[in-house]
């Protein structure tokens, strides 16, 4: 095992560090090893993917979330769950579907004016420039109520829902076309485009699929629906698409799997769907020139409007050479276009083989009219042989396909469904070249960039379909895997399983986390959904509330740690509605907000502003408050309100009179108050002259805080005005509240003007080794700051300057961490006991981070005054 440890090692870090690290460590890593019965392969597996505290992932991946009808975003290789993303569905702690900007949304999504909440979301699409991922937008589908989904990248929000208006069902959807200028979305289960009873036995005369185009702005990302249209496609179950790039940018491929027009009926004593669908042996690939199709929209013969959207019936697709079909083996499942747009990949789940089309070979028959026969419907079909560039067997139930890093050589992946297996193989000189097992059934794969213009390579993900036992026992209903594995090196390498708990995922897209700069804040009052100014947007000072008739609006703000107002009284059967603020401008400082029992939330990131809105037809009174944990006085950040019967008589309770306080008890009280402020501000002053002399405005996050710090501090005047008015009238009862209001916003100041100076400290200090970073996480880890803070006595003493307080004092404190009992009874030790009436205990540390701690020690020396 040792030799072992010591190959591991060397593996890890090269043989030099290896040495020093296999005797800094004692044997540690053996010892886990050991004990959680790991072999050398898992530790290097580990390596590949652990990510230390606050460390970074290169890849951030976009997952369909399925049933759940969200989306689900992860990094890679961490696999650290960052976000679930309301898409389809309410997701409540973003309050997505109970605010009332989120409604909206979620509304534009209902169907035939009923409303649905919930979606099937299968593929995830990243918008493109010239074919590669540009990082700005994100489409979804949904399988169950056809609809697209676009969520902006700037704040990863659901921005829009668009139904499709003549589809009944829709699978091979969202792709975006190279530039963004539409995402294609193909029906599944065909249906009559009109929303009418048609007997099934009229399927092939009325029962259509289709694939519709949706005009995108990519400026503001958002579908503009009148721009968008359909083109109306045979009952044959279109399946999964892709939009062509390079050489076939232009046109787009859709598979489909009942080319026999075959409707089942297992109630009627005919063979099941399942087993009529598939007899032919082909099926077939639909090739169209979404280009030329977008032109003839532009003339009002070439389309019928159908609910609402214009419909390109196939003929006049044909007969503007816009519309062609080629044989593929029965049961197609993925279309891949490669990253040139020369190959056409397609798998499918009958045929062991993957069938490579080649673009140049298809545009050739096209253009020289060479067809080898017609479908019923009058579409030119091209020969299966002369557009292929070939076939190569892969395994069983092959599906979907992503490129790698060396695609120009032929790199491609392909997942197989019934051998679970992800396969290398070549598409261009085709041959396989290495598989990997994977646990269980894999779907889709998701490659890094993989089927975009400029594919990474480094990792596959595999999506399977079942964990089986995987995983630890949840009951009946599993979580799914997703499994990441390293094709970096010659042999594919499987590294993780990761539980994917909210439904079943289809496809997930994968973007290099380089390529996104998410916003931090909103500007001032912006409602997020439109991205606009709210109309209830509210600054400090502002807030009021407005009546009119049974309207009662209220305009609210939020800022640690209060709601302002905090009361609000209205009669029963009122329209309430709370137009809420957050007025923060710190980084994460976000602030919920509910009404107890009205079935409403918020989630109000700093800048944002939300609004909720119920009828009050519930008598009572009801707490609201912030539902984020957002400082120390988080719950305190509450307020009431008060639902009135104005039909009642209500009593007065007033009677019973609590004691007051005599008047030289509020004079002391009020005296101790001031007092406490005074000497709180000598703090903020401190902290305040150090942040200037060290120039904090030259660090745009220290600024940030600082900026905000003094936001606080710069509400004390009028407070103070408000407390010496009270005094001057007598009233001392209410000085003494105004003063602690004083000192509530003393002690924000503080919080984040300690929190603005640590991290200047940290910019303008020397820059610590790895051996001191390492010290100072072991000492924060292992409770030494529980007793010690750097630069002030606390529960034990300050250990500034405590390399100099010793002779020989490194070895002295090394030893004393080690074995603080052995120093009880030296003078100095026995002293502090005494004066803090506590005993340094014993940490048990290893050796290797006692050192680091010293080295931590020389570091804040070294940096003493900044402390
Ligand atoms: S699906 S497992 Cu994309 Cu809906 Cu293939
Ligand atoms: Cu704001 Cu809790």
């Amino acid at each position: 095992m040792a030799t072992n440890i010591s190959r591991l090692t060397s593996l890890l870090l090269g043989t030099s560090l290896a040495a020093t690290m296999a005797s800094a460590n004692g044997g540690e890593l053996e010892k886990v090893m050991k004990a959680r019965g790991l072999t050398e392969n898992d530790v290097i597996h580990a390596a590949k993917t652990y990510t230390p505290s606050g460390g970074r992932d290169e890849f951030m991946i976009f997952s369909s979330g399925g049933q759940s009808g969200q989306i689900m975003v992860y990094g890679v290789p961490s696999m650290k769950i960052l976000k679930y993303i309301g898409v389809f569905t309410p997701e409540p702690w973003q309050g997505y579907g109970y605010d009332e900007e989120s409604k909206k949304v979620l509304r534009e999504g209902n169907i035939r004016g009923r409303e649905i909440n919930w979606g099937d979301t299968h593929h995830p699409a990243i918008s493109e420039t010239n074919g590669v991922y540009d990082g700005k937008w994100l489409a979804i589908n949904d399988k169950a109520n056809p609809r697209i989904a676009i969520l902006d990248l700037n704040d990863f929000e659901t921005k829009q829902i668009v139904v499709n208006p003549v589809f009944k069902s829709d699978h091979g959807g969202a792709f975006f076309t190279p530039n963004s200028e539409y995402i294609l979305e193909a029906s599944q289960y065909a249906a009559p485009f009109d929303n009418n009873y048609h007997p099934i036995e009229e399927y092939k005369e009325t029962y259509r699929g289709g694939i519709t185009f949706w005009k995108f702005n990519d400026k503001i990302g958002r579908i503009n629906q009148k721009k968008s249209f359909v083109l109306e496609l045979p009952p044959y179950m279109q399946d999964l698409s892709d939009a062509g790039k390079g050489a076939s940018n232009g046109w787009g491929f859709t598979n489909s799997f009942n080319s026999e027009m075959y409707t089942g009926g297992i109630e009627v004593g005919m063979p099941p769907f399942e087993a009529g669908c598939s007899r032919n042996d082909t099926d077939f690939l639909h090739v169209y020139n979404w280009k030329k199709l977008a032109t003839l929209t532009k003339n009002k013969k070439n389309y019928k409007v159908i609910n609402g959207i214009k419909v390109i019936p196939m003929s006049v697709a044909v007969a503007n050479n816009a519309l062609f079909l080629i044989p593929e083996p029965k049961s197609p499942h993925g279309v891949d276009v490669s990253p040139d747009g020369e190959y056409i990949v397609v798998c499918g789940k009958l045929d062991t083989h993957a069938s490579v089309y080649k673009w140049s070979k298809i545009q050739k028959l096209i253009k020289d009219h060479k067809y080898a026969g017609k479908d019923p419907y009058g579409i030119p079909i091209l020969s299966m042989k002369d557009s292929l560039h070939g076939q190569v067997e892969l395994g069983l139930g092959p599906l979907h396909n992503q490129y790698g890093k060396h695609w120009k050589d032929g790199e491609i992946y392909t997942s197989l469904y019934v051998d679970s297996q992800i396969v290398k193989w070549d598409y261009k000189h085709l041959k396989v070249l290495d598989k990997v097992n994977v646990h269980y059934n894999v779907g889709h794969l998701c490659g890094m960039e993989g089927k975009s213009a400029d594919p990474q390579g480094k990792y596959i993900i595999s999506l399977n379909k079942l964990a089986i036992d995987r995983f630890d026992p949840v009951g009946p209903l599993h979580p799914q895997n997703h499994q990441l594995i390293d094709i970096s090196g010659k042999k594919m390498d499987l590294l993780y399983d990761m539980a994917i708990p909210l439904g079943e995922p289809h496809q997930a897209v994968a973007i290099r986390m380089s390529k996104l700069h998410p916003e931090v804040r909103y500007k001032m009052g912006t409602n997020s959904r439109t991205g606009k100014i709210s109309k209830g947007k509210t600054l400090a000072g502002q807030e009021r509330v407005v009546r009119k008739g049974h309207n009662v609006t209220v305009y609210a703000t939020l800022v640690r740690s209060h709601i302002n107002p905090e009361r609000v009284t209205v009669n029963k059967g009122d329209i309430v509605t709370f137009y809420l603020t957050n007025l923060e401008r710190a980084e994460d400082e976000t602030h919920g907000f509910t009404v107890d029992n009205y079935d409403v939330h918020a989630s109000l990131e700093p800048g944002k502003t939300a609004s909720v809105k119920f009828k009050a037809d519930l008598e009572g009174v009801f707490p609201y408050y912030c539902t984020e944990f957002c400082s120390a006085l988080h719950l305190e950040m509450m307020g009431y309100l008060m639902v009135k019967d104005p039909n009642k008589k209500y009593v007065s309770a007033q009677k019973l009179k609590m004691k007051t306080m005599s008047k030289a008890e509020l004079k002391a009280e009020y005296d101790k108050t001031v007092a406490v402020n005074t000497a709180t501000d000598a703090v903020i002053q401190s902290v305040v002259k150090f942040l200037k002399a060290n120039h904090y405005e030259k660090y745009p996050t220290v600024k940030a805080l600082v900026v905000d710090a003094l936001d606080q501090y710069g509400k004390i005047p009028a407070q103070k005005k408000l407390s010496d008015k009270a005094v001057k009238a007598g009233d001392l009862e209410k000085a003494v509240l105004f003063e602690n209001m004083i000192w509530q916003y003393m002690v924000k100041t503080a919080d984040v003007g300690i929190r603005a100076k640590n991290l200047l400290v940290k910019k303008v200090a020397t820059k610590q080794s790895a051996a001191a970073a390492a010290g100072e996480r072991a000492f924060g880890e292992g409770g030494c700051g529980g007793c010690h803070v750097i630069g002030k006595v606390s529960s034990g003493p300050d250990l500034t300057g405590v390399l100099q307080r010793h002779e020989n004092a490194e070895k002295w404190v090394r030893n004393f961490i080690l074995n603080p009992k052995s120093k009880y009874h030296d003078p100095y030790v026995e002293g502090m006991i005494n004066y803090f009436n506590l005993r340094m205990p014993n940490q048990h540390m290893t050796k290797e981070e006692v050192n680091n701690i010293v080295e931590y020690f020389k570091w804040v020396d070294e940096n003493a005054n900044l402390f």
